[in-house]
């Protein structure tokens, strides 16, 4: 890329940052957090997150402050960050964006009497080839509201002596129903798409972020965390598998949905929380 090309993305990056904004509560209604990033590009960033008291005025002593970030979709591995310095009710931590895109941050907080208050926060993280991709991914689907997507993650252990395969899927969740891959190149995640799903004789596979996925295009109606939905996998023998997918904004540790078909054991079957768009 020219100086001038590496002038315009930036400028490119910098007036499409917009500002976080604030998804979810769970915290006692006495405090209220807040979050900002120094930075919104990839790379080195610090999160300066605020803790006021009802009447608006910083919290003098606020406690521990934990930080999970997940990306919203193409997923990597959680980044975490934690500390129990704040300064005026203000903490100020060093952290970094690994990759582009859609970031869910949760800001919890534990205060000294062991409360804890929490709250997420939607964070775009953009570059110009991200742009792009997204550009490419959506297109034919100028009909699609931002959030009008989903991806389906899950656990298939395959007990059995032949590799299975799963051929297609279905719900009447969404209208469409691929089978993805997330590929990382110079730290940027893109989708591909795959044919099917093998999970080989013995083997396992993981549907998770920053992997492979079911993605939902078309949502028939919002997906609520805590809700659930029905998947159905078609395996290339001709068997249903008819399974529960849990909504959540990120992986829970253990769901304890195991459910068997024969040789294979499904289970940890969650989705990302999306708004239907438009129809
Ligand atoms: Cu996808």
């Amino acid at each position: 890329m020219t100086a001038s090309g590496r002038m315009t993305a930036l400028l490119f990056i910098v007036l499409l940052s917009c500002a976080a904004c604030r998804q979810g509560q769970v915290t006692p209604s006495d405090i209220q957090l807040d979050l900002t990033a120094s930075d919104k590009r990839l790379g080195d960033s610090i999160l300066l997150v605020t803790v006021t008291d009802r009447d608006g005025q910083p919290v003098a002593n606020p406690g521990k402050l934990n930080i999970r970030a997940d990306m919203n979709h193409a997923g990597m591995i959680p980044v975490f960050a934690e500390t129990d310095q704040a300064s005026n009710g203000v903490y100020s931590l060093p952290f970094e964006w690994t990759m582009g895109g859609s970031w869910i941050v949760e800001a919890r907080l534990t205060r000294p009497n062991g409360d804890v208050a929490s709250q997420t926060f939607n964070v775009e993280i953009l570059t110009e080839a991200s742009e792009h991709d997204h550009a490419t991914m959506d297109q034919g689907g100028s009909d699609q509201a931002a959030g009008d997507v989903s991806a389906v993650y899950m656990r298939i252990t395959n007990q059995g002596a032949s590799d299975r395969v799963i051929v297609s899927a279905a719900s009447a969740a969404a209208e469409r129903i691929e089978f993805h891959q997330t590929i990382v190149e110079n730290d940027i995640a893109r989708m591909e798409p795959l044919d099917n799903l093998l999970i080989p004789a013995g083997g396992t596979l993981n549907l998770q972020p920053g992997g492979a996925h079911i993605m939902l295009r078309g949502l028939a109606a919002d997906l609520q965390p805590a809700d659930k939905f029905s998947l159905q996998l078609k395996c290339d023998t001709g068997e249903v598998y008819e399974l529960d997918i849990s909504i959540a904004n990120m992986m829970m540790d253990e769901l304890n949905d195991a459910v068997e078909y024969g040789d294979l054991v499904f289970s940890n079957l969650w989705a990302r929380p999306a708004k239907a768009g438009e129809h």
